[in-house]
């Protein structure tokens, strides 16, 4: 009997992902089509197009985006990911960022540089901070814990099933189907009743905790191409009318080479929900909770790297000192030790696989209506990278570690 392999596992998950959410967010399928045509434009234009990745790859690449409420949720979803060969690597702790969201966050995704060619799938994942008492009353708190401990997000086989797999490194043909098929399910969004009341109630204090906390199911949240040219991507997509946010996140546009992750969105339409009222009538309305998103990435910094990419972005126009820096080529970019490339070749960047806390924090607030408010109390939550390794039971990874491990390699 033929063995699918984890990886392939992971291949067949985000293409039925990306059927599903396609059919669910329409808008998805425009921004689709508009970064297929951006990318085959770019490589017409650009003779080099593929230092950053073959054509194949940036247009069959995705990732997608899920927000779970609690520890358990989290480590079903460790579980669950495991089974395509998704790691946590990195941890992003949403609440330090400038303008805060409640959350604290990492990202499932293959961690070899062989495993991210067969397919780079990736998914940002973040767990509600109930725990963090500046965002969440003692009473808030216990009602939305209880909410969340009544509900079950993964059906218990389901996980089951995803050990084994993980365990024994893929599954049968014949199994296979069946699971990703159950897998994607549990990310499609809900039939089932949305409470009135709870999901007004957690609105008015804070819209991340009613996305998570205020419905019974999670669902995925966007699912991102990525593009070579997210200026032009942009462009495209404002002159159809479509209404992205004011700017692109991450690094400035510039000649030199292009660093870490670009990053821009647009809100996507209200979708169909149903409600439960107060006197238990099942009534029909809309949520508008899910977005488009697009991606560029660029070359991996090292620790240096970074630090000289956090003081650019500290300036308030970061455009304008960027040239201050960061060299405008490769060869420097080497050799001055702030970015990888493959053993040291300057014609082979290392692409940066990972996220940006300021960017995913400013892609989450621009898709909410409502700031929350953080009390000035302590935070006596003890989120950090340890809690979260040790609450999923397994090992967050550290990004460096992977840069410099993929950077001793050739080329994939
Ligand atoms: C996650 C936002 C972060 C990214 O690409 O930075 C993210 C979310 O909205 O749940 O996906
Ligand atoms: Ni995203």
């Amino acid at each position: 009997m033929s063995h699918v392999e984890t990886w392939q596992l992971r291949a067949r998950f985000a293409a039925a992902l990306s059927v599903m959410y396609g059919a669910e967010v329409p808008a998805y399928t425009t921004l689709v089509e508009v970064s297929e045509a951006v990318n085959r434009d770019f490589a017409v234009r650009h003779p080099h197009a593929q230092r950053l990745g073959s054509i194949e790859r940036v247009t069959a690449e995705r990732h997608g985006a899920i927000r779970v409420g609690t520890p358990a949720e989290l480590t079903d979803v460790a579980d669950l990911f495991g089974a395509f060969g998704m790691y946590p690597v990195g941890y992003y702790d949403l609440r330090e960022a400038a303008s805060p969201v409640p959350v604290v966050s990492t990202a499932f995704r293959p961690l070899d540089a062989s495993e991210l060619a067969r397919n780079p799938f990736r998914v940002f994942t973040s767990m509600l901070a109930t725990r963090d008492g500046r965002f969440f009353g003692a009473d808030l708190r216990r009602r939305v814990d209880e909410f969340l401990d009544r509900r079950q997000l993964f059906d218990p086989q389901l996980i089951a099933d995803a050990r084994s797999i993980a365990a024994a490194g893929g599954c049968p043909e014949t199994a296979a189907e069946d699971f990703v098929a159950r897998a994607v399910a549990a990310f499609a969004l809900s039939r089932e009743p949305v409470d009135r009341a709870w999901y007004a109630e957690l609105t008015a204090v804070s819209a991340v905790a009613a996305d998570i906390a205020g419905v019974p199911t999670t669902h995925i949240n966007h699912l991102t191409p990525r593009v070579l040219d997210i200026d032009d991507l942009y462009r495209r997509m404002s002159e159809r009318g479509i209404a992205m946010i004011d700017a692109i996140q991450g690094p400035p546009r510039w000649d030199g080479p292009p660093v870490l992750l670009r990053q821009t969105s647009f809100r996507a339409l209200a979708e169909p929900r149903r409600f439960r009222e107060a006197d238990g009538r099942i009534s029909d309305g809309t949520l508008r909770v899910r977005f488009g998103e697009v991606e560029a990435r660029g070359v991996a910094l090292t620790r240096k790297g970074r630090e000289r990419y956090d003081a650019a972005m500290a300036h308030s126009d970061p455009a304008a000192v960027w040239a201050d820096h960061f060299p405008p080529t490769d060869d420097e970019m080497a050799s001055a030790g702030l970015a990888y490339y493959h053993r040291g070749d300057p014609e082979a960047p290392v692409v940066y696989e990972d996220f940006l806390p300021a960017s995913a924090a400013g892609i989450f607030r621009s898709n909410l209506d409502a700031d929350t408010e953080a009390a000035a109390v302590a935070d006596e939550s003890g989120y950090d990278i340890d809690w979260m390794a040790g609450t999923i039971g397994r090992p967050i990874h550290d990004p460096y570690d992977l840069y410099d491990a993929t950077a001793q390699e050739a080329p994939a």
